[in-house]
């Protein structure tokens, strides 16, 4: 049965650019700002900041989407004002910590793409878990052509998704990739028909509130940190991280009901 969402109360119902609904362990945050197609104000960072902060307290899973025709057009260029260099670096430090309060917070977040996602709405994208595209949507880094460069943590998160090459292309030449390509570049795990996106994040935010927390800690803050690692701190970490999960009474639990034969098995689709 679909989920059935409702607005969120408090601090979250007060965002005018974001709409917060939660379902049961899913909480959606959606960009709310079509009419500039959601473009990245300096208010619209702060309430996503504010946002990951304070989810409800019941949140295992987040999906995060875009109202309108379009997920998000990136940095508002309206705001881009003179800056100096200590204005800018400020900044550019306001959306990393409002990203890594995404990347690295509690729960998993699982986007749903569709239409542009260029510019620091490729650098939100790259902060989120699991991204669902469907086919309507495009990824560009426009950067090049405005002059700028990234400045939302997209050096390193995208490049880590798609290698340093093809950020390159993309940026230098404005080279814009379709939804199938973006899959095969590795910026989203899934395609699906147009109008489809958000359906299937919910439904895979859905299974991912139904893991363990702690998995779900040790995929989202071990995994990326290990691959930074050298191999022989990487194993060790993992053997930490593997440690700590085990010893959660879930796993226990969980472990004890594959043995009792009440899990599910792992099937071919
Ligand atoms: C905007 C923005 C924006 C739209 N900042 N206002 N990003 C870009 O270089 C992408 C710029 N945007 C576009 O290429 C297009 O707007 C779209 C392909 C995303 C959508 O096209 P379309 O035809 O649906 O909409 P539109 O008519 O272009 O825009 C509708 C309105 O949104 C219009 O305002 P209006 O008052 O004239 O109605 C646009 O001006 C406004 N709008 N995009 C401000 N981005 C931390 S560093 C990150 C660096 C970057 O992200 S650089 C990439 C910036």
């Amino acid at each position: 049965m679909p989920l059935s969402f409702t607005s969120a109360s408090g601090i979250l119902a007060q965002f005018d650019l974001l709409a917060v609904s939660h379902a049961d362990a899913v909480t959606h945050v959606r960009l709310n700002r079509p009419a500039k197609r959601n473009a990245l104000s300096d208010t619209l960072i702060q309430q996503l900041h504010s946002c990951f902060v304070n989810l409800p307290k019941a949140t295992r899973a987040v999906v995060m989407s875009g109202e309108g025709d379009h997920f998000c057009a990136g940095l508002d260029l309206s705001e881009l004002v003179d800056r100096d260099a200590a204005a800018g670096v400020l900044h550019s430090r306001m959306w990393h910590a409002a990203f890594e309060q995404l990347q690295f917070g509690g729960v998993p977040v699982v986007a749903a793409l569709h239409g542009a996602v260029v510019g620091g709405g490729l650098e939100l994208a790259s902060s989120c878990h699991v991204r669902v595209a469907d086919e309507t949507a495009y990824y560009g880094l426009p950067e090049g052509q405005r002059g700028i460069f990234l400045g939302g943590g997209g050096s390193v998160r995208i490049t880590r998704l798609m290698g340093v090459a093809r950020v390159t292309d993309l940026m230098m030449t404005g080279r814009v990739y379709d939804a199938q390509e973006g899959l095969h570049a590795g910026l989203s795990q899934y395609v699906v028909p147009a109008g489809e996106a958000l359906a299937k994040a919910i439904e895979l935010a859905e299974r991912i509130a139904g893991n363990a927390p702690m998995s779900n800690y040790a995929v989202m803050h071990g995994l990326p940190r290990i691959a930074d690692q050298s191999m022989g701190e990487g194993l060790f970490t993992e053997s930490l991280m593997a440690a700590v999960a085990e010893s959660t009474p879930e796993a226990k639990d969980r472990l004890r009901a594959f043995l009792d034969k009440r899990a599910g098995k792992v099937v071919k689709k």
